[in-house]
């Protein structure tokens, strides 16, 4: 039951403008049906934008929403050099501010994140003991987007501490069909290299679209992916028949979302958040997916129940 009363500008209703660079793919609709969710109980009003990859469409939409005085701003991904200033000017105006996946450039924002570092050591752990630590590896990356550079790093340091891995090709591309697109990457870096064992593809749409491509050229014996996030139609992609995707590390993307919107009306209810607040993953395989008889979304936050964080960024007059 909740353990504080209700502040009264809860009462009245909150706007918060939720301004996205990227909306398309399953992380991006999930993480907004949670986030959806989280309002509609806490009373707010979420405004939704989205810059559909294009990044000055986002710094407008992010410039909009500091224009229209919200009660708090959630900057969700975005390229640092394009959100910072309008971050700035919001963080001057005293607008609450919640900045997940991009830096913010100043401390007056909470800086929320999934543990990247953590996603990719899960991910590279499976993937070590798949290929026994040795053998031709594809990896998928594009650089610029947070999360993605932290996830890097670890894949850096997992090259030098694993001599026997060797990247013999990078491929990666986002954009509003980023799985059919490294699909397409994908077939003709497999193509290039006959010898390829692991796919490090650290992204759901990543590596969707490199399960699609090992499946097209007939590679399932040979070819295992390696990703992250996850959703029920990735669930379904892990577990079909002979999937190449055997292990996904991640987080619950709606947990996510909820989380954005939490952190955000604690900063209207002029509570503490942060500075930082960061998500824990888990590795979800193949075989416990498939063991556990686990289809969907709810079935895998039944079975990880630490996927799903109600003390981050607790709302105490919130009933639970
Ligand atoms: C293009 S960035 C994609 C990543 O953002 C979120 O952190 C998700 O985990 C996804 O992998």
């Amino acid at each position: 039951s909740p353990t504080a009363s209700v502040p009264p500008k809860f009462a009245e209703g909150v706007r918060v403008a939720l301004v996205r660079q990227l909306s398309s793919g399953d992380y991006f609709e999930q993480w907004l049906a949670g986030a959806q969710a989280e309002a509609t109980g806490l009373n707010v009003t979420l405004e939704v934008s989205s810059g559909d990859g294009n990044n000055d469409k986002q710094a407008l939409n992010l410039e909009q929403a500091v224009n229209q005085q919200v009660d708090a701003i959630i900057v969700d991904h975005g390229f640092a050099q394009t959100v910072q200033p309008a971050i700035k000017k919001a963080a001057d105006a005293g607008i609450p501010l919640v900045a997940f996946d991009v830096d913010p450039g100043t401390p007056k924002a909470v800086a929320l994140s999934q543990d990247d570092h953590q996603i990719a050591e899960l991910a590279l752990g499976a993937l070590k003991d798949g290929t026994g630590g040795s053998g031709d590896v594809i990896y998928v990356y594009v650089a610029g987007f947070a999360p993605l550079d932290r996830r890097n790093e670890v894949w850096t340091q997992f090259k030098k501490d694993n001599p026997g891995i060797k990247e013999v090709a990078q491929i990666g591309v986002v954009n509003n069909s980023t799985a059919s697109a490294v699909a397409d990457q994908a077939k003709a870096a497999l193509q290039a290299n006959p010898g390829v064992k692991a796919i490090f593809a650290p992204y759901d749409e990543f590596a969707k679209g490199a399960a699609l491509a090992v499946k097209e050229l007939g590679l399932r014996d040979q070819v295992k992916i390696y990703g992250a996030d996850i959703s029920t139609a990735d669930i379904g992609v892990i577990t079909e028949p002979d999937s190449p995707w055997v292990a996904t590390a991640t987080t619950d993307p709606s947990n996510v979302g909820r989380i954005a919107v939490r952190a955000a009306a604690l900063l209207v209810a002029g509570e503490q958040v942060g500075p930082e607040l960061k998500v824990p993953p888990a590795l979800v395989t193949q075989q416990r997916l498939r063991d556990g008889g686990i289809a969907n979304i709810e079935q895998l936050t039944a079975a990880i129940p630490a996927l799903t964080t109600p003390d981050v960024a607790r709302v105490p007059w919130a009933t639970p």
